[in-house]
């Protein structure tokens, strides 16, 4: 099998002048990952587990595994120098580095450094996610937020590591999605998922029903037609909801199937962060064959205003997104935002 730097190294020889940069960002991100593996491989047995008694950006509390996987990603993309800027879902602000090589980097990242991590003391798998884009800004001082604030449409990477029954890297520069999965015995990636592909015909819908009284009617009107019994269109669908993020786009990646966030009248841009959540897996379903959408608009052409902007996300199987969006341009055109093309 081939390993992870072995195909990033392949995948260089394709781009003429490549400075090798991008292949060192993606190798550091691949020794980060094998890292915080470790640490929450044991999380049970070390005092690593519980809160660590602040809380993020989000008004979320930090448990000890967040801050860690932070620092370890942060420490790994600092060491690198091809990171000029991280923005972290674990920073209210963005991350710079006061070094000269950091300064001349050509990259900068948007990172959750480890999410769904309410799941960690119930063993249900959890991720890092992250989007990659080359900077703006002349190199030679510390990236800006301007740096960060672009659309998907202009993603040079994007991917997750899931730490679930086996920890894997599934990821993508836009030449099509590939899964390495880690072999702790060597502590090598390699590759287990060549080309990955969202299956046509999902019938699997991931949403936390408990919302439901808040939904767009146009969401409610989607649930009840997964939920109805017509056999020549495979339905009633299933469900199944991880509330991980990750692992619930994982199985729907290799499944086929349809995750929702949905705005709802007490919060109309839901709750996923549109830069380092929505647009990383949104950049993945497109590659995959699949579509990503905030319910009218596609996830990666808006433009976020700020670092922490939250946006609905339908994404999965095309057909399911586009079924998604019909009824939400049918009964809730109350919800489109108003710079929708
Ligand atoms: P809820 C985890 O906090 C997360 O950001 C995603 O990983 C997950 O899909 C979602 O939120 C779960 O949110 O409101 O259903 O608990």
């Amino acid at each position: 099998m081939k390993t992870l730097i072995e195909f990033i190294n392949e995948e260089q020889s394709h781009i003429p002048n490549a400075s090798g940069d991008f292949s060192r960002l993606m190798n550091d991100i691949g020794i980060a990952a094998k890292i915080v593996n470790r640490e929450i491989n044991k999380a049970g047995l070390g005092d690593i587990m519980g809160y660590e008694g602040t809380a993020n950006v989000q008004g979320e509390d930090q448990k000890k595994l967040d801050v860690y996987a932070n620092n370890e990603f942060i420490k790994a993309l600092k060491n690198g120098g091809q990171c000029c800027a991280i923005a972290s879902e674990e920073n209210e602000g963005l991350v710079t580095f006061e070094n000269k090589l950091s300064n001349d980097g050509q990259y900068v990242v948007a990172m959750d450094p480890l999410d769904g991590s309410s799941n960690i003391e119930v063993n249900v798998s959890i991720g890092t996610i992250f989007s990659i884009f080359k900077r703006k800004t002349k190199p030679g001082s510390p990236g800006t937020v301007e740096d960060l604030l672009q659309p998907g449409n202009q993603l040079i990477a994007a991917g997750y590591v899931i730490y679930g029954s086996s920890t894997m890297l599934v990821y993508s520069t836009g030449n099509g999605v590939n899964g390495f999965t880690l072999d702790p015995s060597v502590g090598l990636f390699l590759m287990s998922h060549p080309n990955m592909k969202i299956p046509g015909g999902g019938k699997i819908y991931s949403v936390n029903e408990a919302n439901y009284i808040y939904f767009p009617d146009g969401v409610k009107e989607y649930l009840r037609y997964c939920q109805e019994d017509d056999a020549k269109t495979n339905r009633p669908y299933t469900t199944r909801y991880i509330g991980s993020l990750v692992a619930d786009f994982h199985r729907n990646l290799i499944r086929g199937g349809i995750y929702l966030y949905p705005g709802t009248r007490k919060n109309p841009n839901g709750k996923l962060r549109l830069l380092y959540e929505n647009v990383p897996v949104a950049f993945l379903a497109e590659q995959a064959g699949g579509k990503a959408t905030d319910g009218f608009r596609r996830i990666l052409d808006i433009r976020p205003k700020a670092l922490h902007d939250r946006t609905p996300l339908f994404i999965g199987s095309k057909h399911m997104v586009e079924k998604a969006e019909y009824f939400m341009d049918y009964f809730s055109k109350e919800f489109k935002p108003e710079d929708t093309e």
